[in-house]
């Protein structure tokens, strides 16, 4: 009996502990209904970011970028308290105000750029204004407005609290000061607990600032977009400090690096005009694709069969897409860590292809219908050396010959051919590049792209025995299918631009040089879909099916090839006709093409692909890297064996740090103006040397 009596008691005790428990938090929630509204509607905001850009790669509800978000609002939040209720509310909707706006900048970002937004980049928002439709088209989406949910739930909520007298019932004046101590001190422990969870991996992300889809993963948005103020300050705050560092890690990099030797291609192009064709969005992908037995590109894919073909070709491009992959491929630089380098280090002094051909006696241009400060590109081709720049004002830009963007490429070849024809008959020699345009996400000019069916027919006998053809959409009105459309309209622009030229007599004594410049940034549920078919009920076949094969994250990385070739009229059939099939980065084009046109980039960070062949590694700049065996992933530590061969620990960490060693001097050297201090240092030391 005695023992049922202290059960008894010991229960009740309890259930008044629970009870007291409970009315402690509702008592919180009740005399806290402001902050608790600015905290929770941000954390939301930044918790659907993550969704919206996140969730395919990674756990968007994961718990480190939440508590980071949590704390750092908890603090923001905690000043809120020091002010009268009158300010209070302005306070805490100023900085909702601000955080969602900074959520909804970065998810637009997101849609166009596939990362988050650096403010680095705010120059660059000029560029992205004069892209017109695509960003429309391509960017604002219903989505992006959902983080007006935050600064609206403040104002219901605050009139709400107003309306019921609420700020006279729970404001204590004596309370202010107490309150908004113990809420800092809660906010700081949860950092706290937050900096403890974190890895040395995060740190030394975070540090770098450069995998921002890992920052913002770990960090959440408002911390990321922190430190990414104080990492875009530093082009200015780095090139004052850790320059002698820099200059140090360079001149080791280089003094280890073996110089390129002759091979048995060097010099086999010298004095040949050169045309580059930098093919816009052309993935490597499209050259195998056919449909309703008609070739997707078939121009380019004869350029290949013709010519010397790198099959296994990636471009490195970062933020910056076409300028990034002008950069590398003219410098044989990666892109910088921060900003683009066509916009924030022009001024810099670059050892670029088109200087060397100057040096050796050529006439160098650059010609593309568009806007010429586009990516600052009048600016930057100054710096890289090129004579003359065709842009748009060069072109007659009609609304009946414009596509997507701009110019249509048909009329921009065949605009360009007069020119070319005037630059032949001046110049004894010369070297230009062609920039494409068309093809350009977000493909939706679909009408002008000419015919191309990508749907899906059959004939099929009914029970009457009557023979009818059933067609099935499958990439009709898909954006994949756009793209193929769209990509088939370059195509044959190129064999357009092919035939005029040869026409003309142009092609007697040129090398073509073509690249695609980058993916199509096409998403991979879309390739998901392509492979993955369903006539019969004209959708995705479903995860469980037996003929479902998932399009992986490693497939969709090594699909995003981009073709590479280098031509000539009597190529054919030669010695030179020939695939190269060991992997090759846009880095790699610079000392291969100089070795053969008769130049060489001490200071690249690519190599002549005839030398290195199958050790080859290709560096990518979120840190990933690629070789003939195996594709890295940095962000999740993983990698892909594409040979289905196991590597060891120590090659992954050998890579690993060569790739984080070749990123770094690379930035350094444009960051600091690396060449130009070394040329100065030369010069000095030379004069120095003559005076003694
Ligand atoms: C713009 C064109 C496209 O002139 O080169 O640039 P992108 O959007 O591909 O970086
Ligand atoms: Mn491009």
């Amino acid at each position: 009996m005695k023992r049922k009596i202290i059960k008894l008691k010991n229960k009740l005790i309890t259930k008044i502990k629970h009870v007291k428990k409970d009315k402690v938090i509702q008592e919180y929630i009740k005399n806290n209904v402001l902050f608790l509204t600015f905290v929770i509607s941000c954390v939301f905001n930044s918790t659907i970011l993550r969704f919206f850009t996140m969730h395919t790669l990674e756990n968007y509800l994961a718990f480190k970028p939440i508590l980071a978000d949590v704390s750092i609002l908890i603090i923001i939040g905690s000043f809120g308290y020091l002010l009268r209720p009158k300010y209070r509310f302005s306070y805490y909707l100023i900085f909702n105000i601000f955080f969602s706006a900074l959520c909804m900048i970065n998810s637009i970002y997101y849609t166009f750029y596939t990362s988050f937004a650096s403010i680095s980049m705010l120059s660059l928002t000029q560029y992205i204004t004069t892209v017109g439709d695509a960003v429309v088209e391509n960017v604002l989406q219903i989505k992006d407005l959902i983080y007006i949910i935050g600064p609206i739930s403040m104002i219901i909520v605050n009139s709400k609290l107003k309306k019921k007298n609420y700020f006279k019932k729970v404001e204590v004046k004596s309370e202010r000061k107490r309150k908004s101590i113990k809420t800092l001190t809660a906010g700081s422990i949860l950092l706290v607990l937050f900096i403890v969870t974190l890895s040395s991996l995060d740190i030394s992300r975070f540090a770098k600032q450069w995998n921002r889809e890992y920052i913002v993963m770990r960090f959440g948005i408002y911390i990321y977009q922190a430190n990414d103020l104080v990492s875009s300050l530093q082009p200015k705050i780095n090139s004052l400090f850790g320059y002698d560092k820099a200059m140090k890690d360079f001149k080791d990099y280089f003094k280890d690096k073996d110089k390129e030797s002759t091979n048995k291609y060097t010099d086999i192009f010298k004095d040949k005009n050169v045309l580059v064709i930098h093919a816009e969005s052309m993935q490597n992908n499209l050259l195998s694709k056919s449909f309703n037995g008609v070739e997707l590109v078939p121009n380019l894919k004869k350029i290949a069969s013709e010519g010397m073909y790198f099959s296994n070709f990636y471009s490195q491009v970062s933020v910056g897409t076409s300028s990034d992959t002008e950069l590398t491929y003219n410098t044989s630089l990666m892109p910088t860590q921060s900003g683009t380098a066509f916009v924030s280090y022009f001024d810099r002094t670059f050892n670029s292809t088109p200087k060397y051909m100057n040096n050796l006696g050529y006439h160098t241009f650059v010609m593309h219908a568009n806007n010429a400060d586009f990516w600052n590109r009048r600016s930057m081709y100054n710096s890289l050396g090129y004579k003359k720049f065709y842009s748009k004002e060069n072109y007659e830009v009609n609304r009946d010959n414009t596509i997507g963007l701009g110019l249509s490429d048909k009329e921009f070849f065949k605009q360009s051919i007069p020119k070319i024809k005037k630059i032949d008959e001046k110049n004894e020699k010369w070297y230009g590049l062609m920039i494409m345009l068309t093809n350009h996400t977000p493909f939706s000019d679909v009408e002008k792209y000419g015919e191309y069916d990508l749907s899906i027919k059959e004939n099929v006998t009914n029970d009457e025995g009557v023979t009818e053809e059933v067609v099935h959409t499958y990439l009709e009105g898909k954006k994949l299918g756009n793209y193929y459309k769209s990509a088939h309209y370059a195509d044959q622009a190129l064999g357009e631009l092919f035939e005029q030229l040869d026409q003309n007599g142009l092609l007697d004594d040129t090398v073509v040089i073509i690249y695609g410049d980058h993916d199509a940034r096409i998403s991979r549920k879309e390739y998901d879909f392509e492979a993955n078919y369903d006539k019969e009920t004209d959708s995705k076949l479903s995860k469980d099916d037996p003929n479902y094969k998932e399009y992986d994250t490693y497939q969709y990385e090594l699909d995003r090839k981009v073709p590479f070739i280098i031509w000539t009229k009597d190529m054919k059939g030669s010695k030179l006709n020939m695939e190269i099939k060991d992997v090759m980065g846009m880095y790699d084009v610079a000392p291969t093409i100089g070795n053969m046109l008769g130049f060489s980039n001490e200071y690249a960070m690519g190599h002549d692909i005839f030398n290195i062949k199958s050790n080859n590694i290709v560096v990518f700049p979120n840190g990933n890297w690629v070789t003939n065996d195996l594709y890295y992933n940095s962000q999740k530590g993983e990698y892909f064996s594409i040979n289905n061969e196991a590597i060891s620990e120590e090659k992954i960490k050998e890579n690993n740090s060569y790739a984080t060693k070749l990123l770094n001097v690379s930035n350094n050297m444009i960051v600091f103006d690396l060449l130009k201090k070394q040329e100065e240092e030369k010069e000095v030391f030379s004069t120095s040397n003559e005076r003694s």
